[in-house]
């Protein structure tokens, strides 16, 4: 799924299962990032533009501790996850790298997740087409 945040630009859908890097490199050959969310605003904009579209519940966005197996970052940026909505009780295990979205209970939470499972994604772009070339430019 391809998704359209108030700052973000109209694209058209995309829908494949993939494991996460997949995912961010898919987003990435669209000229996209995998989705990452900074704030409560953004997460609650996320929540209804999932539960609008009506294509499942779990999604993988672009939060990841693959790197060093213990610090959260967003990837492709390299940056610390700072803002966080896990769910109760999440992250619950350090074989869990990677991150995802689910809902339940009407909420939009987060949990770590085996990163080569296989779970729609969604990618973002913003009006800015500067800010979503590949990295160095
Ligand atoms: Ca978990």
């Amino acid at each position: 799924m391809v998704i359209n945040l108030l700052d973000k630009i109209d694209s058209p859908e995309a829908e494949v299962l993939a494991r996460w890097v997949v995912a961010l490199n898919f987003c990435e050959s669209l000229h996209m990032k995998l989705l990452t969310i900074h704030s409560e605003d953004e997460n609650e904009r996320v929540h209804k533009y999932i539960r609008d579209a009506s294509k499942g519940h779990e999604y993988w966005i672009g939060g990841t501790r693959l790197v060093d197996g213990y610090k959260w970052i967003w990837m492709p940026y390299g940056t610390q996850v700072e803002y966080t909505n896990w769910s109760n009780g999440q992250p619950s295990d350090v074989n869990e790298k990677c991150m995802q979205v689910w809902i339940t209970n009407n909420k939009l939470t987060w949990n770590d997740r085996d990163c080569n499972a296989e779970f729609f994604f969604v990618c973002e772009r913003y009006v800015d087409s500067s800010t979503s070339g590949p990295p160095g430019l």
